[in-house]
């Protein structure tokens, strides 16, 4: 048993000090350029409607550009579901919007509540309570109703967000509005329910289990209907959809439309993460999930269509943190008994004041640099992929060593912009690099042209060089965007000079057994 602990910012944390704790956090800190053709929505203010801008501007998932600024917890309420996807076992947490083989600590509707209340009042930055899982919250919905409850009573600033597969959506439309949730995702892995009978062996409605074509129909037309539902009431709504190649893969194309026309906000396509001690059927039949090079093509080929979401980090069902850290570890319900809560809404929103000031000086500076690119007289048609070394505030201060996500950047004359990030193993292992680590990394960023670090040791230096990938060291501790787009413009400098030639590069590796490694190192933390 723990002594009783206090938590209230204000006792624990000066405001400096918690912004410069914000660096300190594992997670991207790191922004991108505007437009549909994002990560997520990073329009500003001057490109959407206000009361959409009000519900996305800290909102860590539906804005690529505040995800690294602002946190979301996820409470682990809802246990039971009513569908079965070829890619869960339910050994483990729901895989719409958990990472495999993860299983969260169940909570009560009450023990989630106080929860919410430490971690806000421990971590300001978190903007976000989230239900997804670990099975559906719709399918649980006493429990997750309850849990949405006592958190809008005490503590009305936190955004109440849920994730469903959709088969229970259309009766739960009035209570979601009710409880003022205005951020909805369903995971949509089809339209066509040929294509649905091989991700859904079976749905569980009206009392009654659906195998076949026949449980797919049912599940696409109660998806459908939820999502229409939903953004008529002006509820945003984003669509996971889990690519699975060589059954959903070209078929994610006309989900995307599908949902866009339905009025959907954002479509975050996620690579099917199968591995055989996952027990699932993809698991253990061999189905693959894509390359880092797949998915990056058919996010492409939906972006022109509307927002994509490229910066989802496939939590788990308790997670807390930015999106890239997991701080579960150090809310157990054990630590959480032990605390005496108070929740402090006047000093989190004074925090929140300080984090907008370093984000509107993150983007100037930003803006600053793309007009230099922008003056270049002679605008190349290349176009390059950037990893990028950072444990947050948006800039390059990670070292290549201590690395377990990278941040990957294309940067072309139109600027540059957030295409993803890279799970690796870390290289530095207790003081010594790591060669088959480094190997990993390697595969991980194959595709990309350089990587920016704050630091980097010489074996791995010429490593990577060996094999194309140039390290920067140059740009530490400077601000992302701006030294990604100084980067490419010297870069093209020395191809204009001949100093260097441009070449291609190939695909990389979505590093399955990193989320599990990672997800350890970063709880044990
Ligand atoms: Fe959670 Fe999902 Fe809300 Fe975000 S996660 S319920 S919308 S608050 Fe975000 Fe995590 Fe990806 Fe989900 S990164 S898995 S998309
Ligand atoms: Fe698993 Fe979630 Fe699918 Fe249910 S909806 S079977 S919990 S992945």
């Amino acid at each position: 048993m723990q002594p009783t602990q206090y938590v209230g910012i204000q006792d624990i944390k000066t405001l400096g000090t918690l912004l410069d704790k914000v660096a300190e956090h594992k997670g991207c800190g790191t922004s991108s350029e505007g437009g549909k053709a994002s990560c997520g929505s990073s329009d500003g203010p001057a490109d959407m409607a206000p009361e959409v801008w009000e519900k996305v501007k800290n909102h860590p998932c539906y804005s690529e550009e505040a995800h690294h600024h602002y946190a979301r917890m996820h409470v682990a309420v809802a246990p039971a579901c009513n569908i079965q996807c070829n890619y869960c076992n339910r050994k483990y947490d729901c895989a719409n919007e958990s990472r495999p083989g993860v299983v969260s600590e169940k909570l009560t509707p009450e023990q989630a509540a106080k929860k919410v209340f430490a971690v806000a009042s421990t971590i300001p930055q978190m903007t976000v309570l989230g239900i997804a899982g670990p099975g559906d919250p719709l399918a649980n919905p006493a429990k997750t109703f309850k849990t949405f409850e006592l958190i809008s009573q005490t503590a009305p600033d936190i955004k109440l967000c849920l994730s469903t597969n959709g088969l229970a959506l259309p009766d739960h439309i009035d209570t979601i509005a009710a409880f003022n949730v205005d951020h909805v995702t369903i995971t949509i892995n089809m339209v066509d329910p040929e294509i649905g009978q091989h991700i859904y062996p079976w749905i569980y409605y009206q009392n009654k289990r659906w195998t076949g074509i026949e449980a797919a129909r049912i599940l696409h037309e109660r998806q459908m209907l939820g999502l229409e539902m939903l953004t008529a009431r002006g509820i945003l709504c984003k669509v996971n959809s889990v690519m699975i190649p060589g059954i959903n893969d070209q078929h994610l194309v006309e989900v995307n439309r599908a949902v866009k026309s339905r009025g959907a906000f954002l479509h975050n396509i996620m690579p099917l993460i199968s591995a055989p001690e996952h027990g699932t059927v993809f698991g253990l039949n061999g189905q693959r999930g894509p390359s880092a090079q797949e998915l990056k093509a058919l996010q492409d080929a939906c972006e022109g269509e509307m927002n994509m979401m490229r910066h989802c980090r496939q939590c788990r069902a308790d997670a807390v943190g930015l999106l890239g850290e997991d701080r579960s570890a150090e809310f157990t319900t054990e630590k959480i008994e032990a605390m005496e809560v108070a929740y402090d809404g006047a000093t989190r929103k004074a925090y929140q004041e300080l984090v907008e000031q370093e984000r509107q000086a993150k983007s100037a500076a930003k803006a600053a640099e793309q007009q230099e690119l922008a003056q270049m007289a002679d605008q190349s048609g290349l176009s390059l992929l950037v990893a990028v070394a950072t444990k947050g505030q948006g800039r390059v201060n990670e070292h290549f060593g201590h690395v377990s996500e990278f941040q990957i950047y294309e940067v072309s004359s139109a600027g540059s912009k957030f295409v993803g990030h890279r799970r690796v193993d870390q290289y530095c292992q207790g003081g010594y690099g790591e060669e088959d680590a480094l190997e990993t990394v390697i595969r991980a960023i194959n595709d990309c042209h350089a990587v920016l670090v704050a630091k980097i040791g010489g074996c791995p230096k010429d490593d990577l060089q060996k094999v194309g990938i140039e390290p920067v060291d140059r740009y530490a501790h400077e601000f992302i965007e701006q030294s990604v787009i100084a980067y490419f413009m010297d870069y093209l400098e020395r191809v204009r000079s001949g100093q260097i030639e441009h070449r291609p590069r190939g695909d990389a590796d979505i590093r399955q057994g990193a989320y599990t490694s990672v997800q350890s190192t970063s709880a044990a933390a």
